[in-house]
């Protein structure tokens, strides 16, 4: 059974993992998945993306810990505003206004009209990497 999966704008951080290499994304065998805009960041694994065999995983405009081959990829901490408070329902998973690399690094092929917050995409020079538009 081949299944895709569109991951769009997202934020995947602080992920844990319990199974293997990968903490973020992965792909099971023959599954093709599109993963645009998506931050991928701290997981417990040593890998962000992973996939079985056969599988095609094609990641893009995204900032992915530890690097991963694709046109407008970056990897830079993502500035959130805060990922690692002690109290998980304290965490805030926007971006830092401008000093965040994800700001304005993204692309609108894709995106959605508006962000976690119901803002309207894109402020400022372009879409921003993520499920937040800063401003
Ligand atoms: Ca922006
Ligand atoms: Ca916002």
């Amino acid at each position: 059974m081949t299944v895709t999966a569109d991951i769009i704008n997202c934020a995947i951080s602080g992920n844990t993992s319990t199974s293997g290499g990968y903490g973020g994304i992965y792909a099971l065998g023959g599954s093709v998945v599109t993963v645009t805009n998506t931050i991928l960041w701290n997981t417990s694994a040593p890998y962000e993306l992973g996939k079985g065999l056969g599988a095609i995983i094609t990641a893009t405009y995204s900032n992915i810990n530890g690097g991963y081959v694709g046109t407008g990829n970056i990897n830079a901490d993502p500035l959130f505003v805060d990922d690692t408070n002690a109290n998980l329902l304290l965490r805030d998973y926007h971006l830092s206004i401008i000093t965040s690399p994800c700001v304005d690094t993204g692309t609108a092929t894709g995106a959605p009209a508006t962000d976690r917050d119901g803002d309207a995409r894109p402020i400022g020079g372009g879409i921003d990497i993520g499920s937040d538009e800063a401003f």
